[in-house]
């Protein structure tokens, strides 16, 4: 049994869509180039995993699990930031139930904004900042990832990500972190992060542990 080859995502909008907040030529090479990456160094490690399960080597299993983590991840995440993000205008509005889950942990939309902005800047070198629900204690976490982990490896489920590798926005912001993620609010896609919150909902109550 084989698992399944990967494929790029179609893009919901065109790369110059989220401009000025995000330039075309950095979606672009984002998407074409990083993205697309991830998944064909995932599909390329397959090809490696079905030879060692072939041969029964379990070391050279084990050796490409680092790989798959990496580049899965990159996949899963990327697949999620795209959804995540809308033309300005166009992002439609937070459903009733989040904006209530989000006002009772955070206050309100501007608070929840500034602690995922404040914890998501601090990132040392390259990672993500979520916003993910936790299924155990159905509640809302902001939290944050190094590298390409995806939030799953915290046990909880992904609403909102926003990628700080610099490949995200180094050729706009330069090194100004913190002026990419003030910008950045303007093209969320709130209807997307409400569905997710939805579907989120619905899964299962013991995944996690946090309360
Ligand atoms: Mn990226």
């Amino acid at each position: 049994m084989s698992f399944k080859k990967q494929t790029l995502p179609e893009l919901p909008y065109d790369f110059s869509a989220l401009e000025p907040v995000i330039s075309g030529q950095i979606m672009e090479v984002h998407y074409t180039k990083h993205h697309n990456g991830y998944v064909n160094n995932f599909n390329a490690l397959l090809d490696k995993v079905e030879e060692a399960e072939a041969k029964n080597d379990l070391q050279k299993l084990i050796s490409l699990q680092a790989g798959l983590k990496f580049n899965g991840g990159g996949h899963i995440n990327h697949s999620i930031f795209w959804t995540n993000l809308a033309p300005k205008g166009k992002g439609g509005d937070l459903s009733k139930e989040l904006e209530k889950a989000i006002s009772s942990k955070y206050g309100s939309l501007e608070n929840m904004i500034k602690k995922f902005t404040s914890t998501t800047v601090a990132i040392q070198g390259s990672g993500w900042g979520w916003l993910g629900y936790c299924p155990g204690g159905d509640t809302l976490r902001i939290t944050t990832c190094a590298n390409q982990d995806p939030l799953s490896t915290q046990g909880l489920v992904p609403l909102l990500g926003i990628d700080v590798w610099e490949h995200a926005y180094y050729l706009q912001y330069k090194s100004a972190r913190p002026d990419y993620l003030k910008a950045i609010w303007d093209v969320i896609n709130w209807a997307n992060v409400s569905q997710r919150y939805a579907a989120a909902k619905g899964q299962c109550k013991a995944c996690c542990s946090c309360k």
